[in-house]
């Protein structure tokens, strides 16, 4: 099995759109050794966070119970990392996917996260306007050696919903806002049972539809999705729906550098959606 080639249309599809999916790059060996420890990390997760925890990570600090090879040999993978690189730059690399995380579907009740752009929504405005400012934040968005997230997914998942092109806005339009204040985390996450399990998947799905120019992911088994984390997304789960996606990163120095040197500001945060994504991992 070989990786497609990336084309200057594929490239230009990212720059553009914020995404794009390279298609099943996982052989079918490595796929069967993947699933088998995504179903332990699972079990983990549930046994530490409840039943409807939503990750693992990282993947390494479980070495005593899960088998690292298949996630070690997943970033071996012939021809990824020369993928990557050709539809990004040729700095960039694969995190190790030990250090990644391993998405869930929840054993219990649906719920999905709020609508997000990471980063920019995790620190405090004030903060953001003092340290960096909304010309600056251009750059830092459309700079593509920063903000290069991946779902990998070892089961068909659906889960992710994306806003193509938003990764390029400073600001959120009207609309963009009105559907993310129509609710709140805890709504959508629903722990006092206000709704049926019905109802509660009914109301995430309106709010991940409401959302103006929002595609759902469709992504196969082995399907490599790279996406701006900088531009609106967010997770919408279902018991029913079996979930195990690698969740990780196309890396670089320049991200490594961003992250340090900003680091101080995503810790000013107390709350939010950062705090909100933190409950649902039970951390
Ligand atoms: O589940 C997903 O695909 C997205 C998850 C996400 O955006 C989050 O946890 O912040």
């Amino acid at each position: 099995m070989s990786i497609a080639p990336i084309t200057e249309a594929d490239r230009q599809f990212y720059r553009d759109q914020g995404y794009f999916i390279i298609r099943q790059v996982i052989p079918a060996g490595l796929l069967r050794d993947l699933r088998r420890e995504a179903a332990k990390a699972h079990d983990i997760a549930v046994r530490l966070h409840g039943p409807r925890v939503q990750r693992l990570a990282p993947l390494k600090a479980h070495a005593g119970e899960l088998d690292l090879q298949p996630f070690r040999d997943f970033d071996q993978i012939e021809g990824l990392v020369a993928a990557i690189q050709t539809l990004l730059t040729p700095e960039h690399t694969l995190k190790p996917t030990e250090d990644a995380c391993l998405l869930f579907h929840p054993r219990e009740r649906p719920w999905s996260t709020e609508w997000h752009r990471d980063w920019r929504d995790h620190v405090l405005e004030a903060e953001f306007q003092a340290e960096i400012g909304d010309a600056r934040w251009q750059e830092i968005a459309t700079d593509f050696r920063l903000w290069n997230q991946v779902n990998c997914p070892l089961y068909e998942d659906t889960s992710t919903w994306y806003v193509p092109r938003s990764f390029k806005r400073v600001n959120n339009t009207p609309e963009e806002m009105r559907v993310y204040a129509s609710t709140t985390q805890q709504e959508l996450w629903d722990e006092d049972k206000r709704r049926t399990d019905e109802e509660l998947e009914l109301f995430c799905l309106r709010y991940c539809q409401a959302m103006p120019g929002a595609v759902q992911l469709v992504l196969n088994p082995g399907d490599f999705c790279i996406y701006r984390n900088v531009g609106w997304h967010l997770g919408n789960y279902v018991p029913y729906r079996r979930r195990a996606t690698l969740n990780t990163h196309c890396f670089t120095p320049a991200y490594a550098q961003f992250a340090k040197d900003y680091e101080h500001m995503l810790k000013a945060v107390p709350a939010g959606i950062e705090r909100h994504a933190r409950l649902a991992r039970g951390l």
